[in-house]
């Protein structure tokens, strides 16, 4: 049954100078891939990902945290972008400034072709030292997990930001700027709970902004959105694009 889409947004779209998009792990549910509200599984499933996602967890038991980002690593590799990354690749290709903001590290965004993406929490396929912070590309072959770093033999962590670390300056800066600066604010496919990257949609409202959230469960920002729909971001998105520009 194709969604009811308000005149009013549509005309919001067509005339809009800057559009961004805030997108969480919902936005690749429909590819398979895991949110973090939904209950890990097999080895991970007595551990809460913000348990698992923190310094401290790394330290206590680096093979522990090591072994669940490889098998989250695996799992992104065995999937593939879906309707939803994809309609916002044509979103960007087709809107002038537009700027997609993920909280997400599955880097599925920028399999789809999206091009101008703030990855905020970092990407899973890429590595750093946990000693000197510094990227590692590659490491000496070793059975020991995690491995070490060739500089300086501290031990090689994810480039992932986790619960109590700072978010990279820059990306956050460019984020909070285009939030501030949009027309229309997407909020696709995020519990809006972690923060700073939850009061994204806030500066958006500040900036009288049309915001529009996508998630088929409600969330703290649903009232105060312009439109919230309650929809899969699969389904929903492809649907905006045909409206756009068939109509
Ligand atoms: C920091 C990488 C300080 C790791 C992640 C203010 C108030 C309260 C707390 C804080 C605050 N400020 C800071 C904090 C602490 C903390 C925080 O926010 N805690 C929360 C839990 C309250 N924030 C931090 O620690 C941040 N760092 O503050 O540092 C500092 C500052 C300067 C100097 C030094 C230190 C760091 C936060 C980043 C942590 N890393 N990810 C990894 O991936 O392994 S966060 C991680 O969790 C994700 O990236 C994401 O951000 C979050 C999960 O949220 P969502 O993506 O929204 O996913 P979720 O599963 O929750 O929801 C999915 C949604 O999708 C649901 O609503 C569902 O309905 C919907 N959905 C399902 N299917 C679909 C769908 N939607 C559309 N279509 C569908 N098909």
């Amino acid at each position: 049954m194709p969604f009811s889409i308000p005149p009013g947004l549509i005309e919001s779209l067509r005339k809009a100078r800057a559009v961004t998009v805030l997108t969480g792990a919902g936005i690749s549910a429909e590819s398979g891939v895991p949110t973090f509200r939904d209950a890990q599984t097999g080895l991970w499933a007595k551990y809460s990902p913000e348990e698992l996602a923190t310094p401290e967890a790394f330290q206590r038991n680096p093979k522990l945290v090591w072994d669940w980002y490889a098998w989250r690593r695996d799992k992104v590799a065995s999937v593939r972008p879906n309707p939803g990354h994809l309609a916002l690749a044509e979103l960007e290709a087709r809107l002038p400034a537009f700027t997609l903001v993920t909280q997400n590290v599955d880097g599925l965004h920028h399999r789809a072709g999206s091009k101008n993406v703030l990855e905020l929490h970092g990407n899973i396929t890429r590595f750093k030292c946990f000693d000197d912070n510094d990227p590692v590309e590659s490491w000496h072959p070793t059975p020991e997990v995690p491995p070490r770093c060739p500089r300086c033999g501290g031990l090689v962590r994810p480039d992932i930001v986790w619960f109590g670390e700072a978010l990279p300056v820059e990306a956050l800066l460019a984020a909070q700027k285009a939030s501030a600066e949009s027309d229309v604010f997407f909020s696709i496919g995020t519990s809006s709970l972690v923060y700073p990257a939850a009061g994204l949609p806030l500066l958006a409202l500040e900036g009288r902004a049309v915001v529009v959230e996508v998630n088929p469960n409600p969330t703290s920002l649903s009232r105060q959105a312009t439109h919230s729909f309650q929809a899969p971001a699969g389904e929903f998105l492809p649907e905006l694009v045909a409206a756009l520009w068939s109509r």
